[in-house]
């Protein structure tokens, strides 16, 4: 476990004491000096989220900041070089589900028991399952996946070999990792042994099998969601990053269900979301460092949030994705759904990304590969921000059908009659654009990511509705693939 704590003030934390609150912080070294030097000055309990980044989660019972060390103006023997929030970041939910809040609730309260609880939550943390053979047979589902068909992902299987040897970390909700059509393609740690309470791969988790829930530290990252109520009122989480995982890599010819646009991939869940559709800035963090670290090519990072000032811009969430550039990982990232906010909904993101960047869409790093949505019809999805500087292409996320927890497809969320949420959002466009890389990349998989985020722009179709909003001016299509 990388989760070192390093102060005895953990004695506090387990009585009732209660931390003011979180920041991160990025220390000149990792060293028990610069660690005891922190605490002498600061106090309260740092735990290590980084060890390439230098990085500690630092939970104090201070409400303030030293604003010395936000201003750049660092006391001379203090050991820190960053330090800011430990800020939250969001799934980006179906804008639909933000705009009919308020009339769903209502609509809930008014409905019968039993239609209320046909969705309910899925008990937390089942065993990893290994994947057993599998029947062979088309996938009854696959001609209502639109998006596959759109971006012609069946010609393009006949032309690579579907994303093998390639591995796609899902930093998101988690996996429901047991799930009919995703259980043959969850990555399997190749040097862990399951279940012997040994870190046998030395990599500082112990019994990392499909990949590690950063949330709440245990090996197994599965995608709790929450009941229909509470996802309502509470913007909680109805099965994200399983829905992510189907669109990345659902298995193909199994006679079940969907297929993912790279059908031979390898998942890896990484679960630093929780149920609430929330996760820290901290926890992201030692997600990609994870990814990067245990051999995935393509990271998936379907959330985000809005810049609350100049230190974001420069922040320690840019650094790992830098980090695990230099390690050779696409980082695929969803532009945000901000029309839902000028339509009365939560999001709080803008429509542009170039005026007013949501991150990590916005980092300006040579591998981080941002994605807007579209509709069937191709036109921009009305709730899909976008960038003709920062978001490269636009990708099918409106009414997408994928797997979500408990061996189940939706391409809808809630449906009561006059109020219908489908699974909308760049949230959904990103994943092609995932699988789609994936897929591409296993035409060769020593080719560099800069190689595979240019075959994306090249192979892109020129689409009217954003040709002045996207950088390739285009949408996702595999329809060229030689
Ligand atoms: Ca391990
Ligand atoms: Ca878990
Ligand atoms: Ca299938």
């Amino acid at each position: 476990m990388i989760k070192k704590i390093v102060s005895m003030a953990l004695v506090l934390s387990c009585s009732s004491y209660v931390f003011g609150a979180e920041y991160i912080v990025k220390l000149k070294s990792i060293s028990p000096a610069d660690e005891k030097a922190f605490l002498d000055q600061n106090g309260g309990v740092l735990e290590l989220v980084s060890r390439e980044g230098q990085v500690y989660k630092w939970s104090t019972p201070k409400s303030g900041l030293n604003m010395k060390w936000l201003g750049g103006k660092k006391p001379g023997p203090s050991p820190v070089v960053k330090i800011e929030p430990n800020r939250k970041l969001k799934i980006f939910l179906s804008p639909s589900l933000e705009e009919n809040r308020a009339r769903l609730a209502d609509a809930l309260e008014h409905e019968e028991e039993p239609k209320a609880a046909a969705n309910p939550p899925y008990p937390d943390n089942p065993e990893i399952k290994k994947p057993s053979k599998q029947a062979s047979g088309s996938d009854p589902l696959f001609s209502k996946q639109w998006g596959m068909s759109a971006v012609d992902a069946a010609g393009a299987w006949k032309k690579t070999p579907g994303g093998k040897e390639i591995v796609v970390a899902v930093t998101d909700t988690g996996v429901d990792y047991n799930h009919q059509d995703l259980i043959a393609n969850m990555w399997r740690n190749p040097k862990e042994v399951p279940g012997d309470g040994i870190d046998n791969d030395n990599n500082g988790y112990v019994d990392d099998i499909v990949g590690w829930d950063f949330a709440t530290n245990d090996n197994k990252p599965y995608d709790l969601t929450l009941s229909l109520m509470d996802i309502v009122l509470q913007g909680g989480n109805p099965g994200h990053g399983t829905h992510v995982a189907g669109c990345i890599g659902a298995a193909v010819n199994n006679k079940l269900g969907i297929v993912g646009l790279a059908p031979n991939v390898k998942l890896m869940a990484l679960r630093f979301i929780t149920e609430s559709g929330q996760g820290g800035t901290a926890e992201a963090i030692s997600a990609i460092d994870y990814a990067a670290n245990n051999g995935a090519n393509v990271i998936n990072a379907s959330w985000g949030g809005e810049s609350d000032g100049e230190q974001e811009e420069d922040g320690l969430l840019k650094e790992a994705i830098e980090r695990a550039g230099k390690k050779g990982v696409l980082f695929l990232a969803a532009a945000g759904n901000g029309r839902a906010n000028s339509q009365g909904g939560a999001s709080g993101f803008d429509i542009d990304n170039d005026p007013k960047p949501v991150y990590p869409a916005a980092y300006p790093l040579e591998n981080v590969f941002t994605v807007a949505a579209i509709d069937a019809e191709n036109n921009l999805a009305a709730f899909s921000n976008w960038g003709q500087k920062s978001v490269k292409l636009a990708a099918p996320g409106v009414k997408i059908l994928s797997t979500v927890p408990g061996d189940k497809y939706q391409d809808t969320i809630i449906n009561l009659g006059q109020i219908v949420v489908t699974w909308d959002g760049t949230s959904m466009a990103t994943p092609h654009v995932a699988g789609a890389a994936a897929a591409l990349w296993s035409t060769d998989p020593k080719m560099s990511s800069q190689s595979v985020a240019k075959q994306l722009m090249e192979l892109s179709t020129e689409t009217e509705s954003v040709a002045d909003k996207v950088v390739s001016r285009g949408r996702l299509d595999l329809h060229g693939l030689k």
